[in-house]
């Protein structure tokens, strides 16, 4: 008899996060939070983009350090290495050797409509090719595995839609087998959660203002004051209004996520109180979430040893499906083998 949770029967589910900074309130709601919660029924592959943080110019003992500080986040968090795959992908040469060939198919006009690139090269002085063909990267991680899923916030979607079209373009031009189309899942609620100083943007791990994000390894007096100092509007009534009240629109929705109670429920709760009082439940709220996490983060970050333990055999374990995966796709398109 096979159940859902057979090995060989179960989907597989494909997701990282760049190594640009700590992971923030934001990675969690959006992405790791579910990443979590579909380790029991899925055949589940972790990674920390760690060649996707060298789009941006990196120092390389900061970038060592981040990557092992970000493996203990992923695990503090509750991922699990033993169930699971967690690894950290420079680790697995074949990403970047599947980005070679997934590159001579991408149009060039393509990349060139995506929304991140023109956000994230618009105030930066050399703009490298490697930040422009990032999504191709990406598209690699995920047609490697042969995800079938692929959770992610919102901001990710345009890629993911690539990375669908690049299997059409390969199987048209080598035939179909390789690469499997794999599905976008974006939560519902949380898939976009806002900075904290300017809530019209994206809350990023990468941004140069501390205060604009949560690290979920802050510590509880840092938090308490970033919330309180977060940007609201002047007005008094608690109401969820994204348009016209986005910073409020914003922590309610954060509230939301982490209490498990609707955005009508809590404007009901604080009819009649004040900005102030519901700032001060979330950061109480967002405190009691993260401090178990902080404390395991710091444990671990104590036993580098078990985590460089951890790492190869999560890298051991990606090898043996992407090798497979790779050796197809050099098969069909034509290369010698060794
Ligand atoms: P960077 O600042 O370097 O762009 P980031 O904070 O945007 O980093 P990523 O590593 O790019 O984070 O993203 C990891 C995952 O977290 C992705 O699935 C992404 O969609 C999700 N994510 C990132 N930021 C948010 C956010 N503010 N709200 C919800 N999900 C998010
Ligand atoms: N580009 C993603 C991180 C990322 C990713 C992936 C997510 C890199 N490769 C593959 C899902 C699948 C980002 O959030 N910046």
């Amino acid at each position: 008899m096979t159940s859902s949770n057979d090995t060989a029967t179960r989907k597989t589910i494909l997701s990282g996060s760049t190594t640009t900074g700590n992971l923030t309130l934001g990675n969690y709601i959006g992405a790791v939070s579910n990443w979590k919660a579909m380790q029991q029924d899925y055949d589940c592959f972790y990674f920390i983009a760690d060649l996707h943080a060298l789009t941006v110019a990196q120092d390389p003992v900061a970038l060592r350090e981040r990557c092992m500080s970000f493996y203990a986040q992923y695990i503090a968090l509750g991922l699990d290495p033993e169930e699971n795959t967690i690894f950290v992908q420079s680790h697995v040469h074949e990403h970047a050797e599947l980005t070679w060939i997934l590159t001579c198919m991408t149009p060039m006009g393509y990349l060139n409509r995506m929304t991140q690139f023109k956000d994230k090269s618009a105030n930066v002085k050399n703009v490298h090719a490697g930040l422009f063909s990032y999504p191709v990267l990406m598209a690699a991680d995920i047609l490697l595995y042969q995800a079938d899923l692929v959770p992610v916030g919102q901001d990710q979607k345009q890629h993911l839609e690539l990375c669908r079209d690049l299997v059409g373009y390969f199987d048209n031009r080598y035939g179909a087998g390789a690469l499997k189309v794999p599905e976008p899942y974006i939560p519902e609620v949380g898939a976009k959660i806002m900075s904290l100083t300017d809530p019209e943007s994206k809350m990023s791990k990468s941004s140069e203002n501390e205060k604009s994000y949560i690290s979920i390894i802050d510590q509880p007096k840092k938090i308490t004051k970033k919330i309180k100092s977060a940007v609201t509007d002047s007005d008094t009534v608690v109401n969820y209004d994204p348009e016209n009240k986005p910073g409020l629109a914003n922590l309610l929705t954060i509230y939301s996520v982490l209490s498990e109670k609707s955005v009508p429920t809590l404007v009901e709760e604080y009819e009649g109180r004040m900005y102030g009082h519901l700032k001060g439940d979330l950061a109480e709220l967002v405190v009691s979430t993260l401090t178990p996490y902080r404390e395991k983060y710091e444990d671990l970050m104590k036993h580098q040893d078990y985590l460089r333990q951890l790492m190869r055999a999560g890298a051991e374990k990606a090898t043996a499906r992407a090798s497979v995966t790779l050796a197809d796709v050099y098969e069909k398109t034509g290369l010698l083998p060794r």
